[in-house]
């Protein structure tokens, strides 16, 4: 049975100032995602509060948001066959570091806080994530 689902990635300021959206994009294409809702935008502190809500206890939660504030980011509805769970493979372990060969984090990621890529991480939040930057 087929289990088409939408997730909501971004592009992080690391991987735009370094002009790799384009080549990012390609890799999701070419992963079998389709884009189907797309736009690059600079978010202000208190909104990229708003987004890492359910990280506020943590300590690197200011410096989480300062960063993904920090420049400009790609935001995007990615689509296919169980997109949550591919789009995590896809990315990759959260460090860089502990990534896997071929992922989008090994491949791109500059450090555990400059990861390059962003992934919902279940149904429940892709809805709530791809309706923050999508619901106007
Ligand atoms: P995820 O992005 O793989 O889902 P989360 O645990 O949801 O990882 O954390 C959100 C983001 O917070 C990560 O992508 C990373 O940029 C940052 N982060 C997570 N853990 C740490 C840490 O221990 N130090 C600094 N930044 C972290
Ligand atoms: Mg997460």
């Amino acid at each position: 049975m087929s289990n088409t689902e939408q997730t909501l990635s971004i592009i992080k300021p690391d991987a735009v100032e370094r002009d790799l959206q384009d080549e990012i994009k390609e890799e999701f294409k070419k992963n079998g995602f389709s884009i189907v809702k797309e736009k690059k935008i600079h978010i202000n502190k208190s909104e990229a509060e708003q987004f890492y809500k359910v990280h506020q206890t943590k300590p690197f939660y200011n410096d989480l948001c300062a960063y993904l504030s920090s420049g400009p980011i790609v935001v995007m509805a990615l689509e296919k066959d169980n997109a949550i769970l591919d789009n995590r493979q896809l990315m990759g372990a959260t460090n860089p570091k502990e990534a896997n060969e071929g992922t989008l984090r090994k491949k791109y990621g500059i450090s555990i806080d400059k990861n390059s890529v962003h992934g919902s991480d279940s149904v429940e939040n892709a809805k709530i994530e791809i309706d923050f930057f999508f619901k106007d």
